[in-house]
């Protein structure tokens, strides 16, 4: 027979599809909805592994539920804004929006070359002026809503690139690009006020069932709630800022009693009124501004701090004293931007105290430890237990103390108010969305001297970017662009200016779901088709977006409800974070990096394929370029198919694990690809005037129990993502119809069965090998396309096993087994029990006294 040429035969069936419109999706249709969507890609200018994997897995799903009897949205689009197209003008003078058009192109061919059931009717770019355009009119009716904020803030500054840098694109202290040392800046920037919502982000996250639990604890640790107190301590004398007091916050009020020290921020006016008198301080507090104020450099940098010569009191010991120092590890925008340390029991405080020799007092002693005893050695103890060496507080729960702390100081007057007060902290900040670069959606407001900020007018919308920009010199290319800055005040007519800043790339994705429903408004959604379709029935993506994206995501449907653009609140019922691809990395003989086709296996050796020299085998990692360990999907589907591709990406590994991409793996896919197409070209001749039948005989009913139960399986499995059992099933049931098949020597009472049992094979492949399917549906002469066929019924009454097997018991000890027809005459079990060897040894050639059968279950015989 034939070999099976998948370029040849994955074109022509794409072609059809394409040209019957098979996947077009109208928003008006009897059937049920349901929308799937994969995390849309950054067109960078190739697809990757990663994306072969997620796509593949979001596919199996739209086919699936298509052929269910669901109305499937599966649309796709481009995260199209971003430094890299800036990065690209830069290097090589090519335009951002060319670069960008011209890989979403590219791209666009490569994600159809994977037979991708997509409505491409839908596709939008994130930097496509009708998106943008829509943008910021969300923009706008956020800001009349009260939504968005202009606020300083502290930013990484790269003096180097003129940009403001996220924390991620700062390494070590440096600008990821530049590698000159990042200053922090405080600049004026535009914020969406997403900590209005904290506490209802935290509490829907609890009706999310369908998340990881992973997920959704990385959600709830981001939001950070805390419940503390605000305490205020009283300074010996006046505070070089005239204070009299120093509020800080604590989580833990119970172990006030442990306190040894004060701690503020570099940037509390406290710090910088003592740094003002104190050049040293000054130095301190300047270092501590090149660390970064980011949770991460604050958390992993030494503990260091500067005492400022202050003193507070203790609140219950008037005559203690603690010092109060400037610390790098405080935080200045949370809380109050100064605590007080208690080293027993907080491990920076600890580390703090240790360097600094202060006292390290427990107060909270561990169940079943010794209070005479217990001491603090290189740990903090952070656990449960009962207050000591605490005066009023011995013996309570720490959860008491806690009460019992901020009842007696909430009572108390300090300075003319309340010395405490409880408050709910979030650790959620305001999400700062200004950019300083060129490549992202213009902010729609304009600066006026007399006016001040003023919103740019919905019918003077889009703000467009302009064209005529350069990238000659750092910075911002808009602030310079001699005409497009200029423009006149909506209020009172004079010149004024554009803001220059663009929308952080997270807001582009943060409602991209939503616009899918109805891409070509003229407004932001169309609530008909958006409340139709939305929640986002399965969302699939890297866990990578865990928090940022997701959060954003779920503020902006919150957002876009408050402005009645959306009647819902949460975007993704159901989300799935696929794993990783990784392969083996390889180096020569120098220790340079090489990639896996550079390298051969020579007689079980690794060699270099062209010095031959010998090629060390470096640890299986995530395919990235820096380490080289990368394949290209194009080669592969070029040289196997996307059929192939596809199926081994769903073998073997369950979805959310890492899954190792091997030459091996690939070729049994293929092999695979293969058999199915020999056994359908086998069967072709005899099968064609075959019509389906439940054919007679053992083999027939086999075959046909056989069918159902895998389709069964199938089903369950794909519900439930399990891509890879799915996969595993459908090996077994192909190689049991291999044997009906033989060399296509088909019995006739076998055949209308087998018939049927081809139909259901090409069904269930057809999510994840569709072109195969297709090819496999025509040769075999079913009618129409599988892609537009129903997905079998399972037969019920083919699920039930026709025999039981049933334990035998003589005098209530089991003796063997027998199996027999389920609904076999009593009689007859009896019989078979009867027959049996053991049975026989134990009744020694005598009657049985008794043979109780209970059907279906047992058979008892009494001796
Ligand atoms: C005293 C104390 C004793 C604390 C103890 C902890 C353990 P969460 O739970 O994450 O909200 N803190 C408060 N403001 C801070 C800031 N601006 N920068 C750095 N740390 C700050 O953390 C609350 C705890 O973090 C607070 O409770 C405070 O230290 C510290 F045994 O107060 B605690
Ligand atoms: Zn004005």
């Amino acid at each position: 027979s034939e070999r099976y040429h998948a370029r040849e035969i994955e074109a022509r069936w794409q072609q059809e599809w394409d040209a019957r419109g098979v996947f077009r999706t109208q928003n008006h249709d009897a059937r049920p909805k349901y929308y799937v969507l994969e995390m849309f890609p950054y067109p960078s200018g190739r697809i990757h592994m990663g994306h072969v994997r997620n796509y593949a897995m979001g596919d199996v799903i739209a086919r699936y539920k298509r052929a269910k009897g669901f109305n499937v949205l599966h649309p796709m689009g481009w995260d199209a804004f971003g430094m890299p197209a800036e990065n690209a003008a830069m290097q090589n003078k090519v335009h951002p929006r060319e670069w960008t058009y011209s890989n979403i192109a590219h791209m666009r061919g490569q994600l159809k070359q994977m037979g991708l059931s997509i409505d491409w009717d839908r596709e939008i770019a994130t930097c496509d002026v009708e998106y943008y355009q829509q943008q910021q009119r969300l923009f706008l009716d956020f800001y009349e809503a009260g939504l968005v904020a202009r606020k300083t803030a502290k930013v990484n500054w790269d003096p180097v690139d003129h940009t403001v840098l996220a924390n991620e694109q700062v390494i070590e202290g440096r600008g990821w690009r530049s590698g000159a040392e990042v200053e922090q800046r405080e600049l004026t920037q535009w914020f969406f006020r997403i900590s209005e919502f904290s506490e209802e982000l935290l509490t829907a996250l609890d009706g999310l069932e369908r998340w990881p639990e992973k997920v959704r604890l990385m959600q709830k640790n981001w939001i950070g709630r805390s419940e503390g107190l605000r305490l205020r301590f009283e300074l010996t004398g006046t505070g070089p800022d005239g204070s009299a007091d120093l509020e800080v916050f604590t989580t833990r009020p119970d172990t006030i009693f442990g306190a040894s020290f004060v701690a503020v921020a570099a940037d509390h006016p406290l710090a910088l009124a003592a740094g003002e008198r104190d050049r040293k301080l000054q130095t301190f507090i300047e270092e501590c501004r090149k660390l970064g104020t980011s949770a991460v450099a604050v958390e992993t940098a030494e503990k260091k701090g500067y005492d400022t010569g202050l003193r507070v009191r203790h609140p219950f010991d008037p005559d203690q004293t603690l010092p109060v120092f400037v610390a790098n590890f405080i935080l200045m925008d949370y809380g109050t931007g100064a605590i007080f340390g208690c080293p027993a029991h907080d491990p920076r405080d600890l580390e703090f105290a240790r360097a600094y020799g202060l006292p390290v007092k427990p107060v909270v002693l561990p169940p079943h430890a010794d209070a005479a005893t217990f001491s603090i050695g290189d740990e903090a103890y952070t656990g449960p237990g009962t207050i000591i060496h605490s005066q009023f507080l011995d013996g309570l729960s720490i959860e008491d103390a806690k009460d019992v702390v901020a009842i007696r100081l909430e009572k108390r007057t300090l300075n003319g108010a309340p010395q405490a007060e409880r408050q709910v902290n979030y650790r959620l900040r305001d999400w700062g969305i200004s950019r300083q670069r060129y490549w992202g959606c213009p902010i729609p407001m304009i600066h006026c001297a007399s006016c001040g900020t003023v919103p740019v007018p919905a019918r003077d919308l889009p703000v467009r970017l302009p064209d005529d920009i350069t990238f000659d010199k750092p910075g911002n290319p808009l602030d310079r662009h001699p005409t497009w800055t200029k423009v006149a005040c909506p209020e009172c007519g004079a010149e004024a200016r554009r803001e220059t800043d663009t929308m952080d790339t997270f807001v582009d994705s943060s409602w991209y779901f939503a616009r899918f429903t109805a891409p070509r408004a003229v407004a932001p959604t169309e609530l008909d088709a958006v409340d139709h379709w939305l929640p986002v029935d399965q969302y699939i993506g890297g866990v990578e977006h865990a928090i940022l994206h997701l959060l954003y995501s779920r503020f902006f449907v919150r957002a876009m409800k408050k402005t009645g653009h959306i009647r819902l609140d949460e975007p993704f019922a159901g989300l799935f974070t696929q794993g990783m691809v990784t392969h083996e990395t390889y180096k020569d003989t120098s220790g340079a990096w090489l990639f896996p086709e550079q390298v051969v296996d020579r007689d079980g050796r690794y060699v270099h394929a062209e010095t031959g020299e010998p090629v060390t085998v470096g640890p299986i990692e995530s395919m990235s370029k820096s380490k080289k360990n990368v394949v290209d999907p194009t080669a592969i589907i070029a040289e196997y198919g996307a059929d192939t591709a596809r199926w081994f990406m769903l073998s073997d590994t369950p979805p959310e694990r890492d899954i190792q991409w091997t030459e091996a793996g690939v070729e049994g896919a293929h092999r695979f690809v293969q058999r199915i197409w020999r056994m359908v070209q086998d069967s072709a001749g005899p099968l064609a005037d075959v019509s389906e039948g439940p054919g007679k005989g053992a083999d027939a009913e086999a075959l046909r129990k056989a069918m159902h139960r895998t389709l069964k399986a199938v089903e369950r499995d794909i519900e439930d993502l399990g891509f890879n059992r799915a996969v595993a099933r459908v090996y077994e049931y192909s190689s049991l119809l291999s044997r009906y098949v033989s060399g296509g020597a088909i019995s006739p009472d076998l055949a209308p069965a087998l018939k049927s049992g081809f139909r259901f094979l090409i069904v269930m492949i057809a999510p994840m090998m569709p072109h195969l399917a297709e090819e496999a549906w025509s040769v075999l002469g079913f009618k129409g396309l599988v892609a537009e066929t129903r997905w079998p019924d399972v037969d019920p009454a083919l699920l039930v096993d026709s025999t039981v097997t049933l334990p035998v018991q003589v005098n209530g000890k089991k003796r063997g087994e027998i199996t027999v027809d389920r609904n076999a005459p009593s009689e007859e079990v009896e019989a078979a029990a009867l027959a049996l060897e053991e049975v026989k040894r134990y009744l020694s050639g005598n009657a049985p006294k008794k043979v109780i059968v209970v059907p279906q279950r047992i058979v008892n015989v009494v001796a």
